[in-house]
């Protein structure tokens, strides 16, 4: 179909919920049944692929999908000829290297001559060629945790988030090696029609991720110290004053960043702001 897209989204697992939500918040609607493996969206023309997180970059460059949302860590692994479009900011995660607790570890030379198991061959083969170590690769494609303590190699490489599992297992990291977020990924081939389609789709996620970055705030300011205050929070153009009821005040309205409003909240109390409030923003177009 020429006049829609197709994206390919994870069936279940760390990349479904926040892939179908971020879509979700961009005013596409679809229904999404259990064990559905396709689904249309009835108010935006994209067509919806379920599948194995492992499959997207390769149906993306075939073109099965003309659009997909995966791991970076499962992007370069699989090494497929597509597009990034833009990194999405969820299911942040590590690559690392992690051996026995108990064993002292002297630098990425302690790897020399020893069996690593892995789900990701590329990536620590790519990574262990750039620090000159010669290591034994065993890919395996779960519990790679489990590795060391049945003997199977000395080490392992693999994703870390909190760290728990590592420590459950009696192992230590000692080497980060990638950083991973979800990544909106393209095929390099679109037609101009399924570009267009492409671009509103992004113009859509734009205003939802400046959204999440951004606070609307509120608050009541004695009118001497207005300027102050506005330099502190001038806003997307400047913000908005509007008088109070009570003479000499006014209530200022403005968006700011999350970070810059933590920065600034005492400036703001020293000068003299009260009943500050901080609201989400569900979208934002500048
Ligand atoms: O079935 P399918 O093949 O689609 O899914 P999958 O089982 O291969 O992948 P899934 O759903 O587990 O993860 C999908 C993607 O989420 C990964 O490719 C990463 O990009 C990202 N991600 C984020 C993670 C984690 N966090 C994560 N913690 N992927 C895996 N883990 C695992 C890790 O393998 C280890 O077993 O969680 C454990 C470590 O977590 P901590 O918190 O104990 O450190
Ligand atoms: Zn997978």
């Amino acid at each position: 179909m020429e006049n829609s897209i197709r994206i390919a989204v994870q069936k279940s697992g760390r990349l479904s919920e926040e892939s179908l939500k971020l879509i979700k918040e961009c005013g596409i609607k679809f229904y999404n049944g259990t064990g559905k493996l396709k689904s249309t969206a009835t108010n935006f023309p994209i067509e919806f692929l379920f599948l194995r997180d492992d499959d997207i970059p390769g149906y993306v460059a075939d073109g099965v999908a003309d659009l997909g949302i995966v791991g970076e860590n499962e992007l370069v692994e699989k090494d497929k000829d597509v597009t990034v479009l833009k990194k999405l900011g969820f299911s942040k995660c590590r690559l690392s290297l992690a051996i026995p607790k108990s064993e002292t570890y002297p630098g990425i030379q302690y790897f020399e001559g020893k069996n690593i198991a892995t789900s990701y061959p590329k990536i620590l083969g790519d990574y262990l060629k750039t620090q000159q170590v010669q290591a034994e690769i065993h890919e395996i494609s779960g519990s790679v945790e489990i590795a060391p303590s049945i003997g199977l190699a000395e080490g392992i490489c693999d994703i870390v988030s909190s760290g728990s599992t590592l420590m459950m297992n009696g192992l230590k990291e000692v080497e980060e090696i990638f950083q991973s977020e979800a990544v909106l990924i393209s095929n390099r081939g679109l037609s101009g029609e399924k570009q267009q389609i492409v671009q509103k789709l992004l113009f859509r996620m734009d205003a939802v991720q400046k959204g999440k970055k951004n606070k609307y705030v509120l608050l009541n300011a004695p009118n001497h110290s207005l300027d102050t205050i506005v330099s502190l929070i001038p806003g997307m153009r400047s913000p908005t004053i509007l008088p109070l009821a009570e003479a000499g005040w006014s209530s200022v309205h403005s968006v700011i960043s999350e970070d810059q409003f933590w920065e600034n909240i005492e400036e703001l109390r020293a000068a003299g702001a009260q009943g500050i409030l901080v609201v989400p923003i569900e979208k934002m177009v500048i």
